[in-house]
């Protein structure tokens, strides 16, 4: 075992809750992690003894608290390997920080008839920004198509790299298939052809080593409330050079250097696209999530996360009627299984698994280009993180196997 998981639970109020009478088992944590007291903690401290706004007064509570804001930063961006704070901008979530860099970045970057090119298996975060700016400025958007073992498609991305679109987006995992992409090499090649790479981040940051210099991308998106943070605080790294020569997108106080009746100048970065009071409790719970993480070792959590899904996807395979996604290949997924058993709807099976104490999603995982490629209507989805075990991975399959039998498939 790389972590020492009996120890992690107990940092985890939450985990000694039941659920009609049963433990509680929860295998949601691509939708949101749950916290550990070292984050509730500080939260409650900052609330409790220097509760103040930041950046803005010279009294002693609003140092203490910019301190704090500014160092969470510091840390989140030593996490994933930026070369300075500066890239780090905060903002409520990942998807913010791509809505962010679509309007700001892309809008002033992109002309009609340019091309943006995604995949097939993204969150919609990260397609429905694109095409609200291809509408408003005639762009094209093409989707690289994934092979049936749920990985990308090698020779269609090659394929369509040459027509040199102007953004290459993609999730670095996939939230409802656990595929890793390769997004360094994949980088590389979209680099040549003149692509800027956006990285969606969001499953992958909490879960294993990132670092935006190896992946070679220039945007790189995350939230904080599925990497032990509190929900509302959501980051998004750019290359410094890159968001030096971008217009910031909203006004207001916090990200002017000096206001005139005619004009304003903008503050430095990252503050320039930090318009108004940030989410302060948020950043500082950030700084403690990073902190913890950081302690475990992040290559730890994916050698433990490796196990549990190894193990876990051994034991759904040999569960009846039991379809399983993605690939088996455990160094090409992260910890996220989807299914379906037999005909039963996921929402039915969640539903049930939810009486046994179990903790799922099912849906369609905000991907639904992805469910129609897969040509299933939803899928139920456990996902696993650093306070999950095998037992509770037997629990699961114990679960499915009853639910099988009330269903008689
Ligand atoms: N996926 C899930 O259950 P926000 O909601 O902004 O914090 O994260 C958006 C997002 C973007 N990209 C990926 C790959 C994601 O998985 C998510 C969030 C959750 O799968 C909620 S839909």
């Amino acid at each position: 075992m790389t972590l020492n998981v009996t120890k992690i639970r107990t940092d985890f109020p939450i985990l000694k809750r039941k659920i009609a009478g049963k433990p509680l088992v929860y295998l949601d944590n691509a939708a949101t992690s749950q916290k550990p007291k070292a984050v509730i903690a500080a939260i409650d401290r900052y609330y409790q003894e220097y509760n103040a706004n930041v950046h803005r007064g010279v009294h002693r509570l609003s140092e203490e608290a910019t301190i704090a804001f500014e160092q969470s930063r510091e840390k989140f961006a030593r996490f994933i390997g930026a070369k300075t704070s500066k890239e780090i901008i905060f903002v409520r979530n990942a998807t913010e920080a791509l809505n962010l860099v679509a309007l700001t970045w892309a809008r002033a970057n992109l002309r009609s008839g340019d091309r943006i090119l995604l995949t097939e298996m993204e969150h919609h975060s990260n397609i429905v920004p694109w095409q609200m700016l291809a509408k408003e400025k005639g762009l094209r958007i093409d989707y690289v198509e994934i092979r049936d073992d749920g990985t990308l498609n090698w020779e269609n991305f090659e394929q369509l790299i040459k027509e040199r679109p102007k953004i290459f987006s993609l999730a670095h995992v996939s939230n409802a298939l656990g595929t890793i992409n390769p997004v360094r090499q994949m980088a590389r090649e979209a680099h040549e052809m003149g692509a800027t790479v956006i990285v969606d981040a969001a499953q992958s940051v909490p879960h294993m080593p990132v670092n935006v210099a190896d992946l070679e991308c220039d945007f790189l998106a995350a939230s904080g409330h599925k990497m032990l943070a509190p929900t509302g605080i959501g980051m998004l790294y750019g290359r410094q050079d890159l968001l030096e020569h971008t217009e910031p997108l909203m006004g207001g106080g916090e990200m002017i250097k000096e206001v005139h009746l005619q004009g304003a100048r903008w503050n430095d970065l990252p503050w320039k696209f930090e318009a108004g009071t940030p989410n302060i409790e948020g950043v500082i719970g950030l700084g403690a999530a990073v902190d913890y993480l950081t302690k475990l070792g992040m290559q730890n959590v994916r050698e433990h996360e490796k196990d549990i899904t190894r193990y876990a996807i051994e034991r759904l395979a040999n569960v009846k009627s039991l379809a399983l996604y993605g690939t088996r290949e455990i160094e090409k997924r992260g910890a996220v299984i989807s299914f379906n058993l037999g005909d039963i709807h996921a929402h039915d099976l969640a539903t049930i698994l939810d009486t046994q104490g179990i903790a799922i999603r099912s849906g369609q995982h905000c991907a639904e280009p992805l469910m129609e490629r897969l040509k299933v209507p939803a899928t139920s989805r456990a996902s696993f993180y650093i306070y999950n075990t095998r037992r509770e991975a037997d629990i699961l399959v114990r679960a499915l196997e009853k639910a099988a039998k009330m269903f008689k498939i």
